[in-house]
């Protein structure tokens, strides 16, 4: 029982708003619970590895179709796409805040990065350009062309729900590419309604869109197997859990294919000692207690130099009671529920290690908010003296580590002394410690920032990061060439075959 108000109604009637047929809600498998309430919203009809098999071979089919589409006009239907998006921003949103618990203005964020990201793939429609390169021989011409490359897998995590699709799918599709997408077991009605708005947007583009351009299959790991082992998928994107990137990789390269990886973070800032400590409070909450402490980019190690470190962290630990924890939906709050039992317990038994590593722990106590079912909990923060095991471990809730530094260069090394890579910052006022941070001896991470926390990318620059994080790349930046491969062309317009490095073959 809960004692907020039931998610289920509002859900349903969500999903009927988007166009999802009431009729695929009920009598299967898969049971979609709201982390808000704890109650089962649907239960869904799972694909068999057979269906899923089927669905790639139709999309191949729509792949060698929309190959031949003008890129530009590729770039209409993600522009469809993102009006449908725009239209429907605040119906989604309140879906991704009842499947994935995010707060009203998270779910709200996470559709709008979907917008922008459409709105981003649709110039980019008009500049998947390649080189003119400078040809050693007389009376050629050297060039690169960019092509389709098939059909895209895309595994994506609960967490951002449906934003991670929209980052791959803008791209492929304008790329030329067709889209199978796996979303988590733990979130498909927000895939299901994002799949009803892409048909949406397919219609209204008319007949050269083919069917099959962008599907879904629902279910567990036997169809996401299927996604990876099948010989018509050559690039896989695949966000989640280290754990999970390390089988999905390997079995991706054994067979050639591209894998694109955006696996786990453990991301860090330092607070230095010309830090505008006000600045870097509303930093560090933000990143460290935001979306439930559940983003790939949320903060989890914090070091502070020894001479603010009792200026700063007091205050910190007092801001950490007041900032408002319970139903999502509700406006004011800022923390959600975690996603289940299972994060519950990891982020508990996370308290219990940090506790007997010498961590005083503050906050992280569960709260009752909706009953049994629902797991809601404090945000802690946790006083450590060394990086313990658990620290370097990513635990996939709001726990930050905080811990004191004297050298600069000691602290940015044991920031990059993690087995992640993905997000990092520091809080400086000083222009060589800031210069330090980002340059080739400074943070190891995909992503570091100045003055800003690690989390909240935005989608005009590439985002992912190094080592166990999977070393993939998405969004902005030149990440579209991950969705398509590259042909380098030469051409003689002579009369004669010179050959490269002076060779002589005269026959
Ligand atoms: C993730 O947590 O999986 O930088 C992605 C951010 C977001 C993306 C996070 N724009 O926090």
């Amino acid at each position: 029982m809960t004692s907020l108000p039931s998610a289920i109604a509002d859900a349903r009637a969500l999903l009927a708003r988007l166009g999802v047929d009431p009729a695929v809600l009920d009598g299967g498998s898969l049971a979609a619970r709201s982390p808000v309430t704890g109650e089962v919203m649907a239960r869904l009809r799972e694909h068999t590895a057979g269906e899923a098999a089927s669905a790639i071979e139709t999309a191949h089919q729509a792949y060698l179709a929309w190959r031949k589409v003008p890129a530009p006009r590729r770039g209409e239907l993600v522009r469809l796409l993102g009006e449908a998006l725009r239209a429907a921003k605040t119906d989604l949103a309140a879906l991704v805040t009842q499947e994935a618990g995010k707060v009203v203005s998270e779910g709200l964020g996470e559709v709008q990065e979907m917008i922008d990201i459409c709105d981003y793939a649709t110039g980019l429609s008009r500049q998947l350009f390649g080189l003119t390169l400078a040809t050693e021989r007389p009376s050629h011409r050297m060039m690169e062309t960019w092509h389709p490359l098939g059909v895209v897998g895309v595994i994506s995590a609960f967490n951002f729900p449906v934003a991670v699709w929209s980052w791959n799918a803008a791209l492929a599709l304008v790329c030329g590419d067709a889209v199978v997408w796996k979303p988590s077991e733990k979130t498909p009605l927000t895939a299901l309604a994002v799949q009803a708005l892409f048909e949406k947007a397919r219609a209204q583009f008319g007949p050269d869109a083919p069917d099959g351009l962008s599907t879904l299959l629902i279910g567990g790991r036997a169809v996401g197997e299927v996604l990876v082992d099948h010989p018509k998928v050559p690039l896989v994107s695949a966000t989640g859990s280290t754990a999970m990137g390390r089988q999905v990789g390997p079995r991706l390269a054994a067979r050639f294919a591209r894998a694109l990886l955006e696996l786990g973070g453990n991301n860090a800032a330092i607070v230095a000692p010309s830090a505008d400590l006000d600045l870097a409070l509303r930093g560090v909450a933000f990143a460290a207690m935001g979306t439930a402490g559940q983003r790939c980019t949320t903060l989890r190690r914090l070091f502070v130099h020894d001479s603010v470190y009792d200026a700063f962290v007091p205050r910190l630990k007092a801001a950490y009671p007041t900032v408002p924890v319970g139903d999502p939906r509700a406006s004011g709050v800022l923390v959600g529920p975690l996603i289940d039992k299972a994060a519950f317990d990891a982020m508990q038994e996370a308290l219990d290690q940090a506790r007997a590593a010498g961590g005083e722990v503050t906050g992280g106590s569960r709260s009752d908010v909706a009953g049994p079912e629902a797991f809601y909990v404090a945000p802690a923060l946790v006083e450590i003296d060394h990086q313990a095991d658990i620290v370097r471990h990513e635990t996939f809730a709001p726990i930050l580590y905080v811990m004191r530094y004297t050298d600069l260069a000691d602290a940015i090394a044991a920031q990059n002394d993690v087995a992640q890579g993905l997000s990092s910052s520091i809080f400086t006022l000083n222009v060589r410690e800031a210069e330090q941070f980002v340059s080739t001896e400074g943070s190891d991470c995909g992503i570091a920032n100045v003055n800003i926390g690690p989390s909240g990318a935005e989608i005009g620059g590439a985002f992912g990061g190094e080592k166990e994080t999977g070393g993939g790349r998405e969004a902005g930046s030149d990440s579209w060439k991950a969705y398509m491969r590259r042909a380098t062309n030469t051409i003689n317009y002579g009369t004669t075959l010179p050959l490269a490095q002076g060779v002589t073959f005269d026959v």
